[in-house]
């Protein structure tokens, strides 16, 4: 029923006499509202193909991921227990924030949850191949504004952009509520690494629908590549013990951006938006997270600075889990930046020194808004050390984490590099 009413709501483009229009010093609704989507539920997927072709079996690495509203926590420990600031009223009530999320799931059925990895936080699935692979995404959306997955540095046919512009978007660039579409991606010898640089690299994937709003909501993800010649037969880069990947990026809560501001009831589309939205808001009411008041929009609108996040993979003052590594590993870190002019950050880590790119030694790598950067860490210094975001302003708002290198002495410490990379799917 919910199917046959949605696609009855968006099969009709969606008109909005000016009347609708919010007033000038009013946000405006999401972007996504006002476009008419290219795959419906009715449609079924008509996605999966590489420029008219099917891509050859053997080199397909096929994922599952589905879009879901999600109450997401910044600061789950509820404090900051790295560096001991007394963290501002904004940042300690306000914890049950409406995002939109990927989740990977095992196969078309979408009913059973690939774990996620904790050290990604917000981030969506890794998806990950060597150079000739394929990387083939179906992606089913479960929220309720029209969504996509574009990816940086792979191929793709125009319907596999996931991306919505004039005059012509493909197939795949805005996916309706309840809709579903299959992308295929590339990776060609450009997706990977040059001879010189490290044997893998980092690229983003998210949404493109209506823009930076859909980064902002959590719809945010990454691609790994390895160069074939330097890469163990599951695909992960040979001279790596472990992976991390990591996303400075600072998120807005004050509503003036990210959340999904409620369209107008006047069309049939925004009234089974509304429904959805309203389920997802039950949903989120049932869960387990705080349920504190957000303010009044008004309010945090006057104070965008309340709103803001300044996160590594969506947590804040050191409550991102899982850095952890063992003494004597080679480690690879993925580097990343998404953001507005405020996002210019410079990752720092402490008691160790990084190569960056393969070519420079820092301890602190520069990024900017959709930058995507890979720096190599030789776990030589035992401890508990800080990672952070050198820019002051960025720091002090919390946009630090610990990472340990565990010493050779500790009794039961795994020093098996099992599970120490991103996005392993079983053996193709
Ligand atoms: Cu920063």
């Amino acid at each position: 029923m919910k199917c046959l009413l949605l696609f009855a709501a968006l099969a009709t483009p969606v008109l909005w006499p000016t009347s609708l229009l919010p007033a000038a010093d009013q946000p405006l609704p999401n972007p996504a509202y006002f476009i008419q989507p290219t795959v419906t539920p009715a449609m079924g997927d008509p996605g999966g193909t590489f420029f008219g072709r099917t891509p050859e079996p053997a080199r397909v690495r096929h994922y599952y991921v589905a879009a879901e509203p999600e109450v997401w926590d910044y600061l789950p420990l509820g404090r900051d227990e790295v560096c001991g600031l007394s963290l501002p009223p904004a940042v300690t009530n306000i914890r049950d924030n409406r995002k939109l999320r990927y989740i990977q799931y095992t196969d078309a059925t979408f009913t059973t949850k690939v774990p996620a990895n904790p050290t990604l936080g917000i981030m969506g699935p890794v998806l990950r191949g060597v150079v000739g692979d394929y990387l083939v995404v179906t992606f089913l959306n479960r929220t309720a504004q029209p969504l996509s997955m574009h990816p940086h540095g792979v191929k793709y046919d125009k319907d596999s952009e996931g991306a919505y512009y004039l005059p012509a978007p493909g197939k795949g660039a805005a996916i309706a509520p309840g809709a579903r579409f299959t992308y295929v991606w590339l990776l060609d010898e450009s997706s990977g690494p040059l001879p010189g640089e490290p044997s893998s690299r980092g690229w983003l994937y998210h949404s493109h629908v209506g823009g930076d709003p859909e980064t902002n909501l959590g719809l945010v993800g990454v691609i790994l590549v390895t160069d074939p010649h330097r890469a163990r037969p599951d695909g992960t880069p040979a001279d790596v013990d472990r992976e991390f990947a990591t996303l400075f990026m600072i998120f807005d809560e004050s509503g003036a951006n990210g959340p999904v501001v409620a369209a107008p009831a006047a069309s049939p589309a925004a009234a089974f938006q509304s429904l959805l939205l309203n389920e997802a808001r039950d949903a989120a009411t049932n869960s387990t997270a705080p349920a504190a008041p957000p303010p009044a929009k008004t309010e945090a609108q006057e104070h965008p600075e309340q709103g803001q996040r300044f996160a590594i993979n969506g947590r804040i003052f050191g409550n991102l889990p899982g850095l952890e590594m063992n003494e004597g590993e080679r480690t690879r870190w993925y580097l990343f930046g998404l953001g507005s002019e405020q996002d210019f950050h410079t990752p720092h880590w402490h008691g160790v020194r990084v190569i960056e790119g393969g070519v420079r030694r820092t301890d602190v790598v520069e990024l900017l808004p959709a930058s995507m950067k890979v720096a190599d860490l030789i776990a030589d210094n035992p401890g508990s050390w800080l990672l952070h975001c050198h820019v002051a302003e960025h720091m002090t708002g919390g946009m630090f984490a610990r990472f340990v290198i565990f010493p050779h002495d500790v009794v039961g410490a795994d020093r098996s590099p099992t599970h120490a990379f991103l996005g392993m799917l079983p053996a193709r």
